[in-house]
């Protein structure tokens, strides 16, 4: 398989790490976001994503967008199970993961922030206020949510989908340096879930196209 994806990309990271928890091998092809105006743009890529974002999963004849249906077909192809069986526990997972995937990724991503800062003339300082704002918002909730459902993972003790939407968008939110102490139980299943092996492998700063 072939993952096309970007170091600080949070959807990429997150079929990383799937693909790392499966211990499934892929070739990792990077696809450099900003460099020259961004090569998801480039007509060779919009190819296998006309929506020119990443990531791209290639398995044999099948090409994918969308990383929660990547993550779906991983789900199907090898163990552990990111999406329990039990439908009511597969609800709650989903849950979670579109809080993090649906309603908060989107408003954050680098076309958006591009718009607000450049073509809406918010600048650095809008950006900042921007992400701050949205970031602040659904981890506030997520927070609520992890009251209810969490252990040492999302939901319960078991790593799921959940868990593998979260983590990229705390490393974003500390990346934009925002405050996270107001989420204490959610910085604690950060933190346990930075301790397996599998998250560390695909953390950006393990990537081959990472610029530190
Ligand atoms: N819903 C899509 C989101 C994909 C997405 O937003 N990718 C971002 C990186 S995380 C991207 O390619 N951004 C490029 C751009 O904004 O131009 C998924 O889950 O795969």
């Amino acid at each position: 398989m072939e993952l096309y994806g970007y170091w600080r990309s949070s959807a990429s990271y997150r079929v990383r790490i799937a693909l790392h928890l499966k211990q499934l091998a892929f070739d990792y092809k990077p696809v450099h976001l900003v460099k020259d105006g961004g090569e998801q743009k480039s007509a060779e890529y919009a190819k296998l994503n006309p929506a020119k974002l990443v990531p791209t999963l290639v398995d044999g004849e099948l090409e994918l967008n969308q990383s929660l249906a990547i993550i779906e077909y991983l789900d199907s192809k090898a163990g552990p199970l990111l999406v329990p069986e039990d439908p009511k526990e597969a609800a709650i997972v989903r849950m979670l993961a579109l809080d993090m995937a649906c309603d908060l990724q989107p408003i954050t991503n680098l076309r958006v922030l591009q718009y607000v800062s450049g073509t809406l003339d918010a600048g650095d300082e809008g950006r900042q206020a921007w992400i701050e704002h949205w970031v602040s918002s659904a981890f506030a909730a997520f927070e609520k949510r992890l009251e209810k459902h969490a252990g040492a993972c999302c939901v319960g003790d078991e790593v799921s989908l959940a868990d593998v939407c979260l983590v990229p968008q705390v490393y974003n939110a500390l990346r934009f340096k925002i405050d996270l102490s107001p989420y204490p139980r959610l910085l604690q299943v950060y933190e346990n879930l930075q301790q397996i092996d599998a998250f560390q492998k695909a953390q950006p700063d393990q990537q081959p196209d990472a610029v530190l």
